[in-house]
């Protein structure tokens, strides 16, 4: 199997690149481990680095109740940040560079400790520098974006942009704020922080420990985005989004061909 890795995690990343869809790899390799899974998803990471992109930080994946039923798990999952994967706050979105982009709204720390491990909730709160509103593209490389666990972990969780709106201080109680998803001025998604995982800094918790468990660290100045807070909403060309969080303020973005 290990000699297939690399090139599994070569197809996945060839399908990012170029915004072409991929075949499902339990299709053709129905033994495929959540270990394998993560390897493949780092050689595909690695691929990213080897032109010249640099790391920033992690995503969080499958952390509300809807989204593990959707997919028919009990467990979170992360994926790899890269600074390719940014884009700006008020900006245009080129939609032709993805397969079938989709946008979540999700809760952003940024760390100012190393962090890794079993930690508590305080200790990792205690690592943090800042958060923001944040914005995920997802944009799973799969046909139909349908997939099994160990595909979308190897397709780096779907990973595939990010916008970060205004920092606040650390200690801002992002538990349980209100979020308001619109799209041309209507509101197409309405939901709270609280569906991160109950509060989202357990996700950061998580993180931690799953990062480390991998024999990496979130470090000063990674952003780690915790998890979609209501369902995801697919992306049309012509489209303004703007997504409003209670006391964070507002992340923005136009859709382009
Ligand atoms: O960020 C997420 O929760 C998505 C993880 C992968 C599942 C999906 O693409 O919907
Ligand atoms: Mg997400």
């Amino acid at each position: 199997m290990s000699a297939n890795l690399s090139t599994l995690a070569i197809m996945l990343d060839d399908a990012a690149r170029n915004a072409t869809e991929a075949t499902q790899l339990i299709e053709t390799h129905p033994d495929l481990t959540i270990e394998d899974a993560y390897a493949i998803q780092l050689l595909n990471v690695q691929r990213r680095w080897a032109r010249g992109e640099r790391r920033v930080g992690y995503k969080m994946g499958l952390t509300s109740r809807a989204k593990m039923q959707q997919v028919g798990v009990s467990e979170v999952i992360w994926g790899r940040l890269t600074d390719a994967m940014r884009l700006e706050d008020g900006g245009v979105l080129s939609l032709s560079r993805y397969v079938h982009a989709r946008v979540e709204p999700e809760i952003a720390y940024i760390i100012g400790k190393p962090l890794a491990g079993e930690v508590s909730a305080a200790e990792a709160l205690r690592a943090v520098d800042a958060v923001a509103p944040a914005l995920e593209i997802i944009d799973s490389r799969y046909k139909n974006f349908k997939f099994s666990l160990p595909d979308v972990i190897a397709d780096n969780s779907s990973s595939s942009g990010f916008y970060v709106g205004a920092y606040a201080k650390p200690d801002t109680d992002v538990a349980n704020l209100g979020i308001v998803l619109e799209v041309n001025g209507r509101p197409v998604q309405i939901g709270s922080t609280a569906a991160i995982l109950g509060n989202p800094i357990r996700s950061l918790v998580q993180a931690a420990r799953l990062v480390g468990r991998a024999g990496e660290s979130l470090m000063p100045g990674d952003i780690v985005l915790a998890g979609g807070a209501t369902a995801a909403h697919a992306l049309s060309v012509g489209e303004h989004i703007k997504c409003m969080f209670q006391k964070l303020g507002d992340v923005s973005f136009t859709v382009g061909e």
